[in-house]
């Protein structure tokens, strides 16, 4: 065990190297959650105001997309949520990941470690996964609006980062595909530093996209892009597609050129994109 590895990581430590007017300033940790986004979801409705983080030391049941598990049964990676109450209109919510994805590169930048975004919701370091993104959405139908409008109640943010993880703690199946800031720069990092990074990053992209300003979080999304210009298979209706990643247009899609020279607009959430390196 290592000093760093007994870092705890709460507010008083984490509002050290904070500087947000409202995201991260209401923190609940704990040392055992189930999955910090169950936990947000349950609190989430009954909180006023937005950009409450939960944090905990370990996962029992971390969870990826489509019922996907997530491993984080240990104290050395930042596992958190963010509670957020957004003006964006649903049909914007998948924008969300890309900023979440930007405020990731750019926190992680600031530290010297250079990463790449694999669209929609993975961060990359030499072809190994070090962190996933969950955005899990509440949200109702607007009584009385002929449109069939709904509105958002909330979003909840969820990003697993593995930061001093051994290549050990990961189990056997993920080895080759996983791995952590502190195996591919054979640094330590202070997790309170790396979150305070991103939530400071997250607040600016996430206030400009209120202020239907995205085009931070996309450049820094296009330019740091692990799959544009690469051949990738995307699984769409459980169907393998081969295609190549073309550009992230300027809604937060993934625009694909498939064998046929077609192009098609990818929407977050609708299908998976896997590398051949890689797999989900
Ligand atoms: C994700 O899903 O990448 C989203 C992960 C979000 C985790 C956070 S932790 C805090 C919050 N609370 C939660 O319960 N979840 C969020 P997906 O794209 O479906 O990728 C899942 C896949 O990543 C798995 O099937 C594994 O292949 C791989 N994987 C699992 N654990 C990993 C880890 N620790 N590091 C890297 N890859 C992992």
């Amino acid at each position: 065990m290592t000093s760093l590895d007994k870092e705890v990581l709460n507010y008083d430590i984490l509002k050290i190297n904070l500087n947000t007017k409202y995201i991260g300033r209401t923190v609940f940790s704990f040392n055992e959650l189930d999955s910090t986004n169950t936990y947000a979801k349950s609190i989430a409705s009954n909180l006023d105001g937005e950009g409450q983080v939960i944090i905990t030391e370990k996962q029992l049941n971390g969870r990826g997309r489509l019922g996907r598990q997530w491993q984080s049964q240990n104290n050395k990676g930042i596992w958190m949520s963010i509670i957020l109450k957004p003006t964006i209109s649903i049909a914007d919510v998948s924008k969300i990941t890309q900023v979440t994805a930007a405020a990731i590169y750019l926190g992680l930048l600031s530290q010297g470690v250079k990463a790449e975004i694999k669209w929609p919701n993975d961060i990359i370091i030499n072809n190994k996964k070090i962190c996933g993104i969950l955005v899990e959405m509440n949200s109702e139908k607007i009584i009385n609006s002929g449109a069939g409008d709904s509105k958002i109640n909330y979003l909840i943010v969820g990003i697993g980062l593995n930061v001093n993880n051994e290549i050990d703690d990961f189990p056997e199946e993920l080895r080759d595909i996983a791995s952590s800031l502190k195996i591919e720069t054979n640094k330590e990092f202070k997790r309170s530093v790396i979150l305070a990074e991103i939530l400071n990053n997250f607040e600016k992209l996430y206030m400009d996209l209120n202020n239907n300003d995205f085009s931070k979080a996309l450049d820094t999304c296009r330019n740091n892009s692990y799959v544009i210009g690469k051949e990738i298979n995307l699984i769409k209706n459980q169907e393998l597609i081969e295609a190549k990643a073309i550009d992230i247009s300027n809604d937060g899609e993934l625009i694909v050129m498939y064998k046929n020279g077609k192009l098609d607009n990818i929407i977050s959430g609708e299908v998976s994109v896997r590398i051949s390196k890689i797999n989900q």
